[in-house]
């Protein structure tokens, strides 16, 4: 019994351990309380349908506590077709109507503003107010709302006069005054210093402020001179008084290089603090991380960073650490969410293969079908990390302290007496007792489990005389707070209520998108003798049909508890290997499938 025991208590406590792409079951009813407290973190729901995010706020968002969701731009943009409508056609906008986007209708808007704020949750609106349309990928119209238009003629709104007169590409990214006045990505780049346009572009996110949104994402922020956005921003009115009635949130996207710092807009609001995604994605993905403590110091001051491990471009443009990475992309997001600096911003996302411009999943006419995060290419890894959230905002304002090492890529640490975590970038399990300020009692383990309406369905910790011991499981958090009391199950502490499923062995089911040629077949290889011990020809074939492709899926047994790395191959018919591209894929076998099985959900690098 007593060996069962504490097998099932290590099994439990790997339970929903960061496994990137499997989203945790997450309590749904509208009937649930609003948590107290600060709730300033922010999720991207990257492309996703308003009516799709006004149901995450009501289930989700709302009760783990998230603050605001940053939506895609809601204003009319680009149909592109002839090139499978691209992600980034909201990003080319015709006019400023919201009647038809990709995304849903102007009613369909609203409701969500309306839905997410009784939720508690904020919106804020991804402005692109920089440019217009573009040359090349810019289509011939009509817009998502029926409005014709060519580059530099919006008809009722801009005209010619309305644009700089610098009518090419930014070659010099050193000449600031070029950056702010020339053509990025050869879009339509708007006369900001003119009255007309200003009043033009706060008449907009004006009306957004009175359908109720309360912040804004400032697109392309740099490539407009400070001066002509403090002219719109001072245009703006104050906010619904749900959300305290003052100026709408801003945070601008500032990518800071050496001709333009983020120092230069923050007089203006917060800015994306892009050093900090490169700093904690390089820790997370070297399995670096003992210095963390520290992370954002000697950068923009914390109140006004907003913090990201990932966002949609560097997902795409410049990847060091995202979803395809599994539990390390998880596990980054989960400290960022215990750390004290900046305001956290959460990544949502899709897959895609092949080219980076595929849009979301979509209907034949290019718009966006409604998200299932278990269906389609869904990711919905903000809810891998939703436990964490109710923990950033049970320790606001407290410092980090009492930090513990135990060689590079471990790390853990109290948020005064509010809070404990305890990070593991390494490929064991990490055990030991720490020593914490929280005060006695049974505590609810928010990394790999939530807390919501008193009910936690995660493992639970018992401190006892300021001391706790856990096994923190290999690439995952252990993370205790205040506000989240536990319970001990039937085996013990460290087990969910009710127990685990006392598995030693795991059904690992991968499904990969993979683009091949007739003839190509498809295996995933790792570490572990089960996927070969890197061998291609010893690891495990994936199988697609006409039905599934380009998706190819496969099952292999393996054994609980186990950290492992892997990759994807390509067996050409000649007996040739095509290895995928980037560092090694990162797991721990876990049961957070249920059943004793689990899911990885990959594309193709
Ligand atoms: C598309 C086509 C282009 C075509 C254009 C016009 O891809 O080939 O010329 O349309 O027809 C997104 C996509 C673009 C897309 C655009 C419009 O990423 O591919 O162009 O939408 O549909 C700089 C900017 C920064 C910007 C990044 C991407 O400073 O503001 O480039 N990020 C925002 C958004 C993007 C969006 C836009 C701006 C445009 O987040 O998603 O583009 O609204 C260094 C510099 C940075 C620079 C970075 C990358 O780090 O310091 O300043 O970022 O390199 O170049």
């Amino acid at each position: 019994m007593g060996v069962r025991r504490s097998l099932a208590a290590l099994l439990a406590a790997l339970l929903g351990c960061a496994t990137s792409l499997v989203a945790l079951t997450v309590a749904a009813s509208p009937a649930h309380a609003a948590p107290s407290g600060n709730r300033d973190v922010i999720v991207h729901l990257f492309q996703w349908r308003w009516k799709s995010i006004a149901d995450e706020c009501r289930t989700t968002l709302g009760p783990h506590g998230f603050g605001a969701v940053q939506v895609s731009p809601p204003q009319e943009h680009v149909v592109l077709p002839a090139e499978d409508y691209p992600w980034w056609q909201d990003y080319q906008p015709v006019s400023y109507k919201l009647d038809q986007t990709r995304r849903g209708s102007r009613a369909d808007f609203i409701d969500m503003v309306n839905t997410c704020r009784e939720a508690g949750v904020k919106i804020y609106v991804d402005a692109v107010i920089n440019h217009m349309t573009g040359t090349g990928s810019a289509g011939a119209g009509p817009g998502s709302a029926g409005s014709s238009y060519s580059k530099y003629d919006y008809p009722g709104i801009y005209q010619s006069q309305d644009f700089n007169d610098c009518r090419r590409d930014i070659t010099n990214w050193n000449d600031k005054w070029e950056v702010q006045h020339c053509e990025l990505v050869g879009l339509a780049d708007l006369k900001t210093s003119s009255p007309y346009v200003q009043d033009r572009i706060a008449a907009y996110l004006n009306e957004l402020i009175d359908l109720g949104v309360a912040g804004f994402r400032i697109d392309a922020a740099k490539h407009i001179p400070e001066g002509d956005l403090q002219a719109i921003l001072s245009r703006l009115k104050n906010v619904h008084p749900a959300w305290g009635g003052g100026k709408p949130y801003i945070f601008q996207e500032v990518i800071a290089d050496s001709t333009i710092s983020t120092g230069s807009y923050t007089h203006l609001g917060s800015v994306t603090e892009f050093q900090y995604h490169r700093d904690i994605s390089h820790a997370f993905a070297n399995g670096n991380i003992a210095h963390l403590t520290g992370l954002g110091s000697g950068l923009t001051p914390s109140d006004k960073a907003v913090v990201f491990v990932v966002n949609h471009d560097t997902q795409r443009y410049e990847p060091i650490l995202t979803h395809t990475d599994g539990a390390r992309y998880d596990l980054a997001q989960k400290f960022m969410l215990a750390h004290p600096y900046g305001t956290p911003k959460v990544m949502s996302s899709y897959t895609w293969s092949g080219d980076d411009k595929a849009g979301p999943p979509m209907h034949s006419d290019g718009t966006t079908r409604p998200t299932d995060c278990s269906a389609d290419r869904w990711l919905c890894e903000h809810r891998a990390v939703a436990g964490m959230v109710g923990f950033h905002n049970a320790v606001a304002g407290q410092g980090i302290g009492s930090a513990v090492t135990d060689g590079n890529g471990r790390l853990a640490f109290a948020r005064g007496s509010a809070g404990y975590a305890a990070f593991n970038a390494t490929n064991t399990a990490w055990t030991r007792t720490f020593t914490t300020s929280l005060p006695d009692g049974v505590y609810c383990d928010v990394a790999n489990g939530t807390f919501v309406d008193g009910v936690c369905d995660g493992p639970s910790y018992q401190v006892s005389g300021g001391k706790f011991t856990a096994t923190v499981p290999a690439n995952g958090a252990v993370a205790l707070h205040v506000e989240a009391p536990g319970s001990c199950g039937p085996d013990g502490c460290g087990t969910p209520p009710g127990g685990g499923d006392d598995c030693t062995t795991v059904t690992a089911r991968f499904h990969a998108t993979v683009t091949t040629w007739y003839g190509q077949e498809v295996a995933v290889v790792g570490s572990i003798p089960e996927l070969g011990s890197w061998q291609p020809a010893q690891g495990v074939r994936l199988r697609t049909d006409s039905g599934t492709y380009p998706v190819w899926s496969g099952a292999v047994d393996l054994p609980a508890g186990v950290g492992f790395e892997y990759k994807y191959v390509k067996l050409n018919p000649d007996g040739t290997v095509e290895w995928e591209q980037g560092g090694n894929r990162i797991a721990t076998v876990d049961d957070s499938g249920g059943g004793c099985s689990q899911n990885f959900y990959d594309s193709w690098r």
